[in-house]
């Protein structure tokens, strides 16, 4: 409203998400007016990110792992979210090929972006995911699976690395693909 002069995206952005990202120029020209609407300032804040998240996940505590996602989309480490983050995020995690999609979740578990993957940080993602899920699912899960340990351990297994190995982005990606119980591991699926 009365803001229309900031509603163009700039020709240079939107040539180079056509590029990075499947989405037609119709998609993208109405994704940036909604997020024009919805976030002015053109930068989404890891407040604004937590406040999606918890309308996602009403029931469970999703504060830590948004927290987590975001660092991961915010690619230039400025703090916040610009339009192209948003966008790139959106492709990677709704309609990405598997392979971008695993680049993706390397760079989630990679929580110091020192380009490798320990076992600590995999269980740290692992605490924070168990906070997306309900407490009624996960006195569902299987045995070596119902604690962010245990599932860090089972996940860990799949990549032949010792306790303190560290894991590079081609054998994390390549252990996730080669196991198909893997890839449920690093993620949560809400059932509802
Ligand atoms: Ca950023
Ligand atoms: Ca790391």
């Amino acid at each position: 409203m009365g803001n229309a002069k900031s509603s163009a995206m700039s020709k240079e952005i939107l040539e180079d998400l056509k590029l990075s990202t499947k989405f037609t120029e119709q998609e993208l020209s109405q994704w940036y007016e909604n997020f024009q609407r919805q976030c002015p300032s053109g930068r989404i804040t890891p407040g604004d990110f937590e406040a999606i998240y918890a309308r996602f996940f009403p029931d469970s505590e999703a504060k830590t792992y948004a927290h987590h996602v975001f660092r991961s989309f915010d690619t230039n480490d400025d703090g916040t979210l610009d339009f192209k983050e948003y966008i790139i995020a959106l492709h990677l995690t709704s309609t990405g090929k598997m392979s971008r999609k695993l680049e993706w979740a390397f760079s989630l578990f990679d929580v110091d972006k020192n380009s490798y993957i320990t076992k600590a940080e995999v269980t740290e993602i692992c605490h924070a995911l168990f906070k997306l899920i309900p407490a009624d699912e996960q006195d569902r899960l299987p045995m070596d699976e119902n604690t962010p340990e245990k599932r860090a351990t089972k996940l860990w297994s799949y990549f032949d690395k010792a306790e303190d190995g560290k894991l590079t982005e081609g054998e994390f990606i390549k252990g996730v693909l080669e196991n198909e119980d893997a890839l449920h591991l690093i993620q949560y699926q809400p059932q509802k």
